[in-house]
């Protein structure tokens, strides 16, 4: 698209369109070209090529903010629960965050608090395995207890993390975020710091509606912080500009695989050069 274009206005409808394709969302892709058009204009730029380069300063500089390490150690254990929709990729999620926090010397116990489905729990107890890490689960058990039980056996065992599974759920099924938000209260009848993280894992692959999700589970939950995952596929991400600026909570990891070690910290720069590489 940059190649022997002249700065023109097909040019910026044409990066229009590749923003929007992207999931960049209208309002967010707007600011972007405007950002650009006065970036185009104070560095006198003449032609097309250098104008990728300013874009990709202009997406970088919008997500900067997002830009934030997921900090333990301040609290024994850090409690740190996990929501999402449906499918999301919430339990890939934690089995790689877990492996993670463990690189980094910490000891890590799983509670099972999607206790809907017998499978999820197995699924779990799959990722604790490959992490050699302890599990708290109750069959049949109710999400609260289970999670009120892992933030007490964490403190018990003196782990540095305890990692929250939820099943997935919509916004819109309002029983269920209630239930969430009992899953975060009793998490802080236990630990009255407690939650120290709340996250919410979106699938890249979602669009504009993971802006929706944020901004629900957000008021919900009060989130500190989001995975976005399947980014190892076509999926480019763009609404991350959306959240940026509309709901700008920080983006501690992406996900780009399904094995153990396919999460990455989330980095604005490269993230930018990839959403329009
Ligand atoms: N390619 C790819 N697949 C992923 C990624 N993260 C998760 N998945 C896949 O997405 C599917 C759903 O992942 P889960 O972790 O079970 O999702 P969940 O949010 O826990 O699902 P529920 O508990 O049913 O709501 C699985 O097939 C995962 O392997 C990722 O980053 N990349
Ligand atoms: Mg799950």
């Amino acid at each position: 698209m940059f190649v022997n274009a002249k700065i023109d206005e097909e040019l910026y409808e044409e990066l229009e369109s590749a923003l929007l394709m992207a999931d960049t969302g209208v309002k967010a892709t707007e600011y972007l070209l405007d950002d650009l058009r006065g970036r185009v204009k104070r560095q006198m730029a003449t032609d097309a090529s250098q104008v990728k380069a300013l874009l990709a300063e202009t997406v970088a500089d919008l997500l900067k903010p997002l830009e934030k390490p997921l900090v333990i150690g301040q609290f024994t254990p850090t409690v740190i629960m996990v929501a999402g929709v449906n499918g999301a990729g919430k339990t890939t999620s934690i089995g790689k965050l877990t492996k993670h926090l463990a690189d980094e010397g910490a000891s890590v116990l799983l509670a099972a608090a999607d206790t809907f489905r017998a499978a999820a729990r197995e699924q779990l107890l799959v990722w604790a395995d490959r992490n050699t890490v302890e599990i708290v689960s109750q069959e049949g058990g109710d999400p609260s207890a289970v999670s009120f039980d892992a933030v007490n056996a964490g403190k018990a065992r003196g782990k540095d993390v305890v990692l929250v599974d939820t099943a997935g759920r919509l916004p819109t099924q309002l029983h269920l975020m209630d239930e969430l938000k009992k899953i975060k209260r009793v998490v802080t009848k236990a630990d009255g710091t407690a939650p120290h993280e709340v996250l919410l894992v979106i699938d890249g692959n979602t669009g504009q509606n993971a802006l929706a999700q944020v901004k629900a589970f957000d008021e919900t939950l009060g989130l500190t912080g989001l995975v976005v995952t399947k980014l190892d596929g076509t999926a480019k991400g763009g609404v991350l500009c959306a959240i940026a600026r509309e709901r700008p909570i920080p983006v501690y990891f992406i996900g780009v695989g399904e094995k153990l070690e396919d999460l990455e910290t989330f980095n604005a720069r490269e993230f930018a050069q990839a959403l329009l590489g």
